[in-house]
């Protein structure tokens, strides 16, 4: 495997890694199996018994230690973002921001810098699926010389509350109810949208969690950005506020909705498995890394406040300047180790990043550290090895605690201290020009529990952001907000949500309401009437993907008698482009094609449905079709492929089973020849004009 580092195996019980983590290994030499103090053990088969079919001794040390340690496997999982996927990589910095900041990691262009990300969804548990509709985490711990840098993200630029305060209440509500326990993984239920209703403040969020954003193809292929405004500090601690972004190579993908239901049914971890297996076949994801960089004038100009983590800032008004590139090529070694207990906290910043006043992101400061130590259980989860800082030495006068894993020397436990003079070791000492600085903010003002009249605006972005949608996309967030509002059980709630959308958009609203053949209510009255901004086509994702098989996967159906040669032929175009290439045959040990040659299969038809794929190829004899056609999983495999708006290349012979699927031709309907260049257009994106055929849009 591309990605799995070999390491020596000289000992046999523990090596140092990359990370200066400790890897347990053994060696052909000493494999013996021992007891947590390296007692070497004889029997691991058999519990000490009084006789052979007498009762277990409480003497049976290597029984106790074995089943203790295993009843406390499980440590408690993220109150949010429990789900999650995780790997190594590098940053590059490609352009310095010296202009703007002091931190070595914005300006030493050229140093690649290790990091970890964490990928997540937000509402289900930790064994929840992959393809829910939610929002995804997208979290970053770089390694620098100066510490740890932890951007701790989301997929989507705007968050449903401005003030920390109503995180908790916007997680429970979300969460599965309180006293039934379900839905799992699921917005779609009363308490969630009782609580969106009430606060008005959440709608530009709902915009785009509605969108396809919250559908993602491949974790590959999402956006992210830190959300909240944050600030550069120069070297003569000169303030400017920044956004950060990341862009991945591949473009922002999406699946369809009814797609992505099956998908969490046909492969529960279809994102996991699609990140992991990318980068052990070194097919490596690729971000480029952005930032919008304004001053405190510019912020003031604008017709919203940047500390409002509801807001954006459309790139239109502040462009977009990219200064990196992150590439994750290397899979974690061991998933509990490090993505489980990976932190990331939005207070690890090095010296010229400081935080902004935006409520949301003040609370953050506190509640990252604060669940650690519930969820790892000590002060002392900075040890870590995936906590650790690495890229530098981390060394204070903090001691002890719970699982202190560092032996220190000498007396120098406190600061300052004049053990130097004595020949002692003095230990660290701070330090003051180069040291972590927070920005001077001269403040006046009184004590008090108030928004501010600047956040009052709840609609404007909300409307910029549907109406600069491609109709295509609007229609799939008023069929999201029809799906999800038709699950509300509660009249009220609906409506509520309703006189809201009023606000965003007339017909949005209308088109909700006649989708789920309810009235429309009166229009919620907003704190302050709405502005219509200019739109923003940047927030489309429709147009903006490159059309390309790289990183797309395609399916091909064969049975007995297919043509190989056609098989061949599409299996070398695709992986020409970086795509990659599945046989799907009804049984597992693959068909005999008309050479008589054999041919593998990776999966079985029923096990293997086609909305595993970007584009299948159908490709069987006359006979092969025949029995198709009386499958079930073949007659959904070309319908599914169809009414989720994928390239179907086909053989002549395949024609019975497309028509029982209900497949009508089309430019993405393909007939195969050798030359499958007229296939591969198609294949490299989704044929959207063929919606509206296949699908009762809102
Ligand atoms: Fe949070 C985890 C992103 C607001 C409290 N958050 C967590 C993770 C991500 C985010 C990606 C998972 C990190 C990982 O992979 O381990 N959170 C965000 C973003 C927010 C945001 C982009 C809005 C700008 N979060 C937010 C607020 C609070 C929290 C307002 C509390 C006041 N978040 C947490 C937490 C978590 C967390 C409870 C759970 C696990 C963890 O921190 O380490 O502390």
């Amino acid at each position: 495997m591309a990605t799995t580092k070999k390491r020596s195996s000289k000992s046999a019980t523990a090596q140092t890694g990359a990370g200066g983590e400790l890897h347990q290994t053994a060696t052909a030499a000493d494999a013996r199996i021992t007891t947590n103090h390296g007692v070497p053990i004889g029997d691991n088969q058999n519990s000490l018994k009084a006789g052979a079919r007498g009762p277990s001794l409480l003497e049976d040390f290597v029984l106790r230690e074995k089943i203790q340690h295993f009843d406390h496997e499980r440590i408690p999982e993220r109150i949010v973002h429990a789900r999650g996927s995780a790997a190594h990589g590098t940053f590059e910095l490609t352009h310095s921001l010296k202009k703007f900041s002091r931190a070595k990691i914005l300006t030493e262009v050229g140093a690649k810098t290790d990091v970890f990300v964490r990928f997540s969804t937000v509402a289900g548990g930790a064994g929840s699926v992959d393809t829910p509709r939610d929002v995804r985490g997208f979290a970053v711990k770089f390694y620098t010389k100066e510490g740890n840098w932890d951007l701790v993200g989301n997929n989507i630029p705007v968050f449903f509350i401005q003030d920390a305060i109503k995180f908790p209440d916007l997680i429970h509500a979300v969460k599965m109810e309180a006293d039934r326990g379900y839905p799992q993984a699921a917005s779609a239920h009363d308490t969630f949208w009782d609580f969106i209703g009430l606060m008005p403040e959440s709608t530009h969020m709902i915009m785009w969690a509605m969108s396809d954003r919250t559908i993602p193809r491949s974790l590959r292929m999402i956006e992210g950005f830190g959300v909240n405004t944050f600030r550069l500090l120069d070297d003569k601690d000169r303030a400017t506020f920044v956004k950060f972004h990341w862009r991945p190579k591949l473009g922002t993908q999406s699946t369809c909705w009814d797609e992505a239901v099956k998908i969490a049914g046909a492969d529960p971890d279809y994102h996991r498995r699609d990140l992991y297996e990318a980068i052990a076949s070194g097919n490596f994801p690729e971000w480029d890394f952005g930032v919008q960089v304004l001053t405190q004038e510019q912020a003031d100009k604008l017709p919203f406040d940047i500390l409002d983590a509801t807001k954006v800032i459309p790139e239109e008004m502040v462009p977009l300047k990219i200064i990196g590139r992150l590439v994750l090529n290397r899979n974690p070694d061991n998933f509990f180790a490090e993505t489980e207990q990976s932190a990331f906290l939005p207070t690890n910043m090095p010296p010229g990043i400081d935080v902004s006043e935006d409520p949301l992101l003040q609370g953050r400061l506190f509640s990252y550290q604060d669940t650690q130590l519930s969820r790892l259980g000590t002060v002392n989860f900075h040890q870590i090895p995936i906590n650790r800082a690495k890229g530098c030495p981390f060394q204070n006068m903090q001691r002890d605690g719970q699982m202190q894993t560092q032996v220190f020397t000498g007396r120098a436990n406190y600061e300052p201290n004049s053990l130097a003079q004595a020949g002692e070791q003095a230990g660290p000492r701070e330090d003051a020009s180069a040291g972590f600085k927070t920005y001077a903010l001269p403040l006046d003002g009184v004590k008090i529990r108030q928004r501010s009249e600047s956040f009052a605006d709840h609609f404007s972005h909300a409307r910029l952001f549907y109406r600069s949608q491609t109709e295509s996309e609007q229609a799939h967030i008023a069929s999201a907000l029809v799906f999800e509002l038709s699950k509300v059980t509660l009249p009220h709630v609906r409506a509520r949500v309703l006189a809201n959308v009023r606000n965003v958009d007339e017909d949005l609203a209308a088109r909700v309401a006649s989708g789920m053949n309810v009235e429309l209510p009166a229009a919620s009255k907003p704190a302050v009437a709405p502005i219509d901004m200019k739109p923003s086509p940047m927030l489309r994702i429709v147009g903006k993907y490159p059309e390309s098989l790289q990183g797309r996967a395609v399916g091909i159906l064969v049975t007995d008698g297919a043509d190989g040669a056609v098989v061949n032929a599409v299996r070398k175009a695709v992986e020409a482009e970086g795509g990659t290439v599945k046989i799907v045959a009804p049984k597992i040990g693959g068909v005999t094609l008309k050479n008589g040659k054999v041919l593998a299969a990776d999966g079985q038809l029923a096990g293997t449905p086609s909305v595993l794929f970007d584009a299948v190829a159908i490709i069987v004899s006359e006979d092969g079709c025949a029995e198709l056609v009386t499958e079930g999983a073949a007659v959904d495999f070309a319908k599914d492929a169809f009414g989720h708006l994928k390239a179907i290349g086909h053989s002549a012979e395949a024609q019975p089973l497309l028509e029982k699927a209900g497949v009508v031709a089309d430019d993405g309907v393909v007939l195969l020849a050798r030359d499958v260049e007229a296939f591969l257009t198609p294949a490299r994106t989704r044929q959207w004009d063929r919606e509206p055929s296949v699908r009762m849009l809102a």
